[in-house]
């Protein structure tokens, strides 16, 4: 198109197929394209302090939206810094596309000043990854990208040096992106579903995200087999609230009940699941999986029967081919052993003014009871997963997000930042460890910068504490865990921010309840308890070993103040 550039054409294709925005850290690779975000009104920069920041935004605005989301790196470095980002992206399965600017193009191949290889280093962790040599490959390298990532859900990558961005532009006709298949499975396999189903006597069903639009017939079927579902943690948001036949999540973070409904079936019916712990299916029943990429059937475990097929679409056919049932036991047992550990969890959830320092679990309690009803909550991996998966409630309009498949720290913070600038009114809580917080803290920055009222609580236990964890149950001494934090609410108020911290369970309730209604950006330092053991469902013999080894060597190093310490903390309450 003579005199249009092809920096214009990507902006301009982007902004076709809805994109409002991109996130990212500017450098003179990618002068082209933001010289046209900035002369047109159509598409924002979001410029933040880190790309991985851009990255992990991006795909939060993308997990909450279902649209594509952009974020962009300059040469070299600066789209380095998205991989770790864009590898969360593609593991959830977002729409996210990736601009990673390139050196000049006549310099490639010489070691020149910056030069990387985006087009093989982000091959792993996208659906679609190719440099653009030459003008004359846009739009078509673009369309072939927001289509693959929209298609397959998943991060594309362009890389485009800076001098064909600014280079003159190609005819180009619309975009047209292709729509969504119904992926049904064939009549006869899903009567052999059926079939399959019918000769169990204890049946469960295992859900996880792939049920999202799909709580209805998920429900109709599990009334149909008097089944109990477990869920996994990404299926949480769907599938936990208000749900008849919920015995909550299975894993190592999981509910006894969820582990024991799954050992204790003669058939699993797994639907919209890719729950990665294969030591948590069981060994000998009956297994049918619904899924809607191929690829995915039985890779965690054992399968009898799989159907590639949409779980809402698939549940619809399959329910009218059920039996009848009358036998409840079950399911039954399974709901009274969930009610059981409910209680005991939410046992845990409390705290009494005075006796310091706070429960992780009384204070996840607190915001889940005070925050909004379409609260979009954001946790970091760690121990805030953990508290999240176990005490925040969802109910069909608060969303839950995290790095969850790929299990990277530090990301609430950045998912926040994607979250509250892609829904500007919605109450964003960010629950973020010390570690994790401190990771990528630069972009609090951002925060502030740009007025997000995202409201940041820091679960201040002064260590690493997931791997101090993990390191007691191999029977390991803590090593590399301690953190020596400073007060986050003073630092927050040196940068300008609304800054507040508790040590005090007695005062909990009242800052929490400031902090979330306070207009602006917002950390809350809460001081817990570094010594919370949160134990697996089921303790290995292995495990049980290395806890009791852990205790040894403890007292062998004249640790025992800490032993003690354990101790009340969980034989004690
Ligand atoms: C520290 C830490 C601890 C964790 N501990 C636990 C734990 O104890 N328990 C736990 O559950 N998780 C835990 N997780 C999370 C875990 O790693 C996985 O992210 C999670 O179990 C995956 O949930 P999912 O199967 O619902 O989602 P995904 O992994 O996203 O799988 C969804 C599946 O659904 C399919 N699908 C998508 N759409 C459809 C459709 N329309 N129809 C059919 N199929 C579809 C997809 O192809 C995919 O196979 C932990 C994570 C962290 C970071
Ligand atoms: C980028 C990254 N580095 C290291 C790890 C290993 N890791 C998992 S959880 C964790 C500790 C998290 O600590 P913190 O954020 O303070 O949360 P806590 O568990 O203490 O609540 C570490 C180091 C990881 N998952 N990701
Ligand atoms: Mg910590």
């Amino acid at each position: 198109m003579p005199g249009s550039t092809v920096a214009k054409l990507l902006v301009d294709t982007l902004e076709s197929v809805g994109v409002r925005r991109i996130y990212g850290v500017v450098g003179d690779s990618l002068n082209g394209i933001t010289d046209c975000l900035r002369k047109e009104n159509g598409i924002e920069w979001i410029g933040v302090r880190h790309e991985e920041v851009a990255a992990f935004a991006a795909g939060a605005e993308a997990h909450l939206t279902g649209s594509l989301a952009v974020c962009a790196g300059s040469c070299g470095p600066g789209n380095l810094h998205l991989i770790n980002g864009l590898y969360d992206c593609h593991r959830s399965r977002v729409p996210v596309l990736a601009i990673a600017a390139q050196v000049p193009s006549r310099e490639l191949g010489s070691n020149y000043f910056q030069e990387t290889r985006p087009d093989r280093l982000f091959r792993e962790c996208s659906c679609y990854c190719e440099p653009i040599d030459h003008a004359s490959q846009m739009p078509r390298v673009l369309e072939l990208a927001i289509r693959s990532a929209v298609g397959q859900r998943g991060v594309a990558v362009v890389a485009l040096p800076g001098d064909i961005a600014l280079a003159e532009a190609p005819e180009a006709s619309p975009l047209a992106l292709g729509a969504r298949p119904e992926v049904r499975p064939s009549e006869p396999q899903i009567a052999k579903l059926a079939e399959t189903l019918d000769k169990g006597t204890k049946v469960t069903i295992l859900a996880g995200a792939g049920c999202a639009g799909a709580r209805a017939e998920l429900i109709a079927t599990a009334g149909a087999l008097q089944a109990p579902i477990v869920h996994a943690l990404r299926g949480k948001e769907y599938i936990e609230y208000d749900n008849p036949f919920d015995v909550g999540m299975t894993g190592l973070l999981g509910f006894s009940s969820g582990y024991y409904a799954i050992m204790d079936a003669d058939v699993l019916l797994v639907l919209g699941t890719d729950f990665p712990y294969s030591q948590f299916y069981p060994k000998h029943a009956t297994v049918a999986q619904v899924d809607i990429r191929p690829e995915n059937l039985g890779r965690r475990g054992r399968l009898d029967l799989g159907l590639v097929g949409d779980v809402k679409t698939t549940l619809s056919a399959l329910i009218p081919m059920l039996r009848k049932r009358t036998d409840t036991r079950h399911l039954e047992k399974a709901l009274a052993h969930y009610t059981k550990t409910r209680k005991g969890l939410d046992d845990l959830a409390a705290g009494v003014p005075g006796r310091r320092p706070i429960h992780p679990q009384f204070l996840v309690r607190t915001l889940d009871e005070l925050s909004s009803a379409d609260a979009v909550f954001t946790c970091d991996v760690g121990l805030p997963t953990l508290w999240a998966a176990r005490y925040i409630h969802m109910n069909g309009q608060r969303r839950l997000i995290g790095s969850f498949n790929h299990g990277s720290m530090a990301s609430a913070m950045p998912q926040a930042i994607g979250a509250q600038i892609a829904f500007p009114r919605k109450q964003v809580v960010c629950l973020s460890g010390d570690g994790g917080f401190s990771m990528l803290m630069g972009d609090l920055l951002t925060i502030r910068q740009r007025k997000l009222p995202v409201k940041i609580v820091v679960f201040n236990n002064g260590a690493l504490g997931f791997v101090e964890l993990e390191m007691k149950v191999a029977g390991l001494l803590e090593y590399g865990t301690t953190l020596d934090n400073p007060d986050f609410a003073q630092m927050a108020r040196a940068m300008g921010i609304y800054g507040a911290r508790v040590e005090d369970p007695g005062e909990l309730v009242a800052t929490a309840k400031a902090f979330l209604a306070c207009e602006g950006p917002a950390v809350l330092d809460v001081v817990v308890n570094r010594q919370e053991l949160a134990m697996p469902p089921k303790i290995q013999f292995d495990q049980m070993k290395g806890f009791t080894l852990y205790m040894v060597d403890a007292v062998l190093n004249g640790r025992g103040d800490e032993i003690i310490e354990l101790a009340r903390t969980n034989l004690w309450r």
